[in-house]
């Protein structure tokens, strides 16, 4: 794992449903994370905040809200997160809603292909995020960036990290989706995604969702978390934009968070969709924190 961490904010909800998401990086802060993964041994910058534009908040034209505006917002991440990688940084992203995935999973994608690195995606989400603007119900852009990742959407969008399509979704585990659209849920079966729905985590348990998604890994592997907080029960995460019930267990996400930490191969990540404007007194931000710190093995009396 790498030892040197970059915090980057991403201010912005363009690609959201609900206003909001764009505090997300500052309650990340008040939360104390820099400090917090510091304690744990790692080297971190705050590399601020990215500065792209305001959201307009007009209705969907052509089936997308804002797209010039997400495109702006993914070509800011995008760069920002290659610049990290270039330096032999890991980048944290923080959201910001996300379509952000995006741009951040583009830079990623090709820095792998430029250092020659197996790719895995872990997708943690109560969605799929697998929409284009023919299946979605909202024309929110935050419903669709894993189906513009493997090439479908558009050209401006998908174009972002120099390959169409940017990753192929066999390197792509969905774990705890629970809220998938009628013709969404069609498009990822035609793709063949990987999917650990709540269902599956119900019946087989935590521990062995994850052994199966975090079986093809080895010590060439580049592995990106995408952490979409709305993974979480909203018991325990109500400060988030779309909280959809029955998510993992604050134990159940924990265990998520220690397997991966486990493997030693974390090497980006995204904390998307916090919404401290729904949250209550910053709860939300700070189990968020508390399960970062998981994922860079805090937990591990047995094992140390
Ligand atoms: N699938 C719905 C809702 C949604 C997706 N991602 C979030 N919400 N956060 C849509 O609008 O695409
Ligand atoms: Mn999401
Ligand atoms: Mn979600």
């Amino acid at each position: 794992m790498l030892k040197k961490v970059s915090l980057i904010g991403a201010p912005t909800d363009i690609g959201a449903g609900a206003r909001g998401a764009s505090m997300g990086p500052e309650a990340m802060r008040v939360a104390n994370l820099g400090p917090i993964l510091q304690g744990h041994g790692l080297e971190v910058l705050d590399r601020g905040n990215l500065i792209g534009p305001s959201n307009p908040w007009l209705p969907p034209t052509n089936g997308y809200r804002h797209l010039d505006e997400v495109v702006a917002w993914n070509q800011l991440v995008h760069d920002a997160v290659y610049t990290e990688l270039s330096d032999g940084r890991m980048p944290i992203l923080l959201g910001g809603d996300h379509c952000l995935g995006l741009g951040s999973i583009s830079a990623v994608a090709r820095h792998c292909r430029e250092a020659g690195k197996k790719l895995r995606i872990l997708w943690l989400d109560a969605h799929a995020d697998f929409n284009t603007n023919e299946l979605t119900p909202s024309g929110n852009i935050h419903g669709m960036p894993v189906a513009c990742l493997c090439g479908h959407g558009p050209k401006e969008l998908i174009e972002i990290g120099g390959q169409v399509p940017a990753i192929n979704p066999k390197w792509v585990r969905q774990i705890g989706i629970r809220s998938v659209d009628p013709g969404e849920k069609k498009l990822v079966h035609e793709v063949g995604l990987e999917v650990y729905d709540m269902r599956y985590i119900d019946e087989m348990g935590m521990r062995h969702t994850m052994e199966l998604a975090l079986a093809t890994m080895d010590v060439n592997t580049h592995l990106h978390v995408s952490f979409d907080v709305d993974f979480l029960d909203p018991d325990i995460a109500p400060g988030v934009g779309t909280t959809i019930p029955g998510g993992p267990t604050y134990r159940e996400a924990q265990l998520c968070m220690e397997m991966i930490a486990d493997t030693g191969r974390l090497a980006s990540l995204d904390v998307m969709e916090l919404n401290p404007a729904l949250d209550v007194r910053n709860k939300t931000a700070m189990v968020a924190v508390d399960l970062i710190e998981s994922l860079f093995g805090k937990s591990t009396l047995m094992r140390k």
